[in-house]
């Protein structure tokens, strides 16, 4: 019996500890909580002094795959899609993605610290905390869609649900 009370404390107590980021993602990623369209969550913005990146996880119901073949804004001069990728030293080297990202219908694709995100070149602006800017991706398969990204210089890696998976990333920049 008594060992029985302890199994059942200890698994309450795992559970409580996990629920929480079990409960999040579930939320935020349910096909309910997302009829028909191109859904963009979470999105926010980090600059250093010439050059910013804009983070977010796009999730695709539009009933097609579809491909992110470009962003723009007005906050830079240029936006790219870039990706960090691991060269044959070991090192983690930033370059533009080629040939877009595919987002298969129903599935999301996480723009994250470390991996895939907008590079922002030639800020016309210091990117300074709480700023709002305008970010419009274009798609092969879709119409372009435009979402707003909050700018948060502090944000660590580990806020926020789009960078749990920690397994890929070598480092955190930019
Ligand atoms: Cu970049």
């Amino acid at each position: 019996m008594n060992a029985m009370r302890t199994l059942l404390a200890a698994a309450a107590a795992a559970l409580s500890l996990t629920s929480p980021m079990l409960a999040h993602g579930t939320e935020d990623h349910s096909a309910t909580e997302h009829p028909e369209g191109i859904h963009i969550h979470d999105a926010y913005a980090r600059a250093s002094a010439q050059s910013g990146a804009v983070f977010f996880i796009i999730h695709n119901n539009t009933g097609a795959d579809i491909t992110i073949t470009g962003a723009q804004t007005d906050a830079a001069e240029v936006a790219e899609l870039h990706t960090h990728k691991e060269d044959a030293n070991g090192v983690m080297q930033m370059m533009q993605i080629e040939g877009g990202v595919p987002v298969p219908f129903g599935e999301m694709h996480a723009f994250q610290r470390g991996g895939d995100h907008v590079m922002l070149m030639g800020l016309k602006a210091p990117l300074k905390d709480g700023d709002i800017i305008t970010v419009t991706l274009i798609f092969d398969g879709a119409a372009p869609v435009t979402f707003e990204a909050v700018v948060d210089n502090n944000r660590k890696p580990e806020d926020g649900m789009g960078e749990m998976d920690h397994s890929k990333m070598g480092h955190s920049t930019p």
